[in-house]
């Protein structure tokens, strides 16, 4: 793990001058974006209008699933032969007054062959009764001073405050965040037969199936209602938790802040990051087929205004920064609006979203699903989580 850790910290060093570099050359101007013609989340491919839930669940959305699976994100397998859980104890307890710190190796074993992954979870001291969770995927570098590595981006004590139980892991227990290595964590061990396929799983899968089995975890405490979980990620663990959820339904909320290119934004619009520079700097992130359309978005057959639709009914929130061009808020809130339609017109919820982006100057907290946008830069910060956590008493 530390000298995972350290190549990490080497690779943004490297990286960044190329992450600069695809910035600056961006389209940051709005009268350059091509006029937003977009599939149809609610026309089947044989023609059909899909207007109700059971044509919804049974025909359009495994159709628009397999479309995402196979040209965007790439399978995140849900097969294993066994897990088990073990608590370990390496870590001092930062917050010893407030919640009682499990630290949980989660082994999985498939064909032979095992994985341990490491989950740190925060339940609150003296509970009379279950709790909701919130999880964070993780992905920052080492954290100093002996403290959790998972601790960047999660405001541990305000959750615990506010009666919920939170965990979190970091990206690199399950697969490294690294070109030449990603695949030296789950894929390569527990679903080497994904490797080389058009279709196969890459990062975002594994750090799927990572939070699906801390899911697991979950499920079998007597501490947790884990019925009332919540999924968060930032930016690149954003893109990872919507596609788990998509997977997997036992997600009451998720939440992407700044997921942006191939997570909220709408491809199209290439403003900021395209499909072409996620690919160029980060090959692991997405299924290989994803680079059919360097450049080319608009011949994709779904976008990202139809991700929303994967997870209905079941509630969503994005959020974004104005400093944060690079993962263009007005793709991530059109992504969000448009994708509600889903829960609006499907599944009956009441929402309204303005008609203009520039319209929009505080949170909209609609029936299971938000977004908010803030000042500044691209970051996790507490202002997003506190607004969240309102949308989360609402929803939950
Ligand atoms: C950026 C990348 C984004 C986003 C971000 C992050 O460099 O271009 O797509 O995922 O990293 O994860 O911080």
């Amino acid at each position: 793990m530390k000298s995972l850790i350290a190549t990490s910290i080497a690779f943004i060093f490297i990286q960044l001058p190329m992450n600069l570099q695809a910035q600056n050359q961006a389209n940051y101007d709005e009268t350059k974006v091509p006029a937003l013609i977009l599939p149809d989340p609610f026309v089947s491919e044989k023609g059909l209008i899909i207007e109700n839930i059971e044509d919804w669940e049974k025909i359009r959305r495994p159709e628009i699933f397999n479309l995402f699976e196979s040209e965007v994100y790439g399978i995140l397998p849900k097969d294993f032969d066994e897990i088990s859980f073990e608590l370990v104890s390496e870590k001092t307890n930062p917050y010893p007054d407030l919640a009682n710190l499990e630290e949980v190796n989660i082994t999985v074993s498939r064909n032979g062959k095992s994985h341990t992954m490491r989950v740190n979870l925060f339940l609150p001291k003296d509970q009379k009764a279950p709790t909701p969770i919130v999880l964070l995927i993780n992905y920052l570098p080492a954290y100093p001073d002996g403290k959790l590595v998972e601790e960047a981006f999660w405001p541990v004590p305000e959750l615990i405050k506010r009666g919920y139980a939170t965990a979190s892991f970091h990206a690199e227990t399950v697969a490294p965040d690294l070109t030449d290595s990603y695949q030296n964590g789950i894929i390569s061990t527990l679903y080497p037969e994904q490797i080389g396929k058009g279709n196969g799983m890459k990062a975002y899968g594994a750090w799927g199936c990572g939070a699906m089995r801390a899911m697991d975890y979950f499920a079998q405490h007597s501490k947790i209602e884990s019925e009332k979980s919540v999924l968060v990620g930032h930016s690149r663990t954003g893109k990872a938790a919507l596609w788990t959820s998509a997977n997997d339904p036992r997600w009451a909320i998720t939440y992407a802040n700044e997921s942006g290119c191939g997570g909220a934004a709408i491809s199209r619009r290439k403003f900021g990051e395209t499909v072409e520079a996620i690919n160029t700097r980060f090959p692991y992130w997405f299924a290989d087929n994803f680079r059919k359309y360097h450049d080319k978005e608009e011949s994709l057959p779904i976008d990202q205004h139809m991700l929303p639709g994967l997870i209905a009914p079941r509630a969503l929130y994005y959020s974004s920064a104005k400093g944060d061009q690079w993962a263009d808020p007005k793709g991530e809130f059109l992504g969000i609006k448009l994708g509600s339609r889903v829960y609006s017109q499907i599944y009956g919820k009441e929402i309204r979203f303005p008609d203009e982006f520039e319209a929009v100057t505080t949170p909209i907290h609609q029936d299971a699903v938000g977004y908010h946008i803030r000042e500044g830069q691209h970051d996790l910060t507490w202002t997003d989580w506190e607004i969240f956590l309102e949308f989360v008493k609402k929803n939950l």
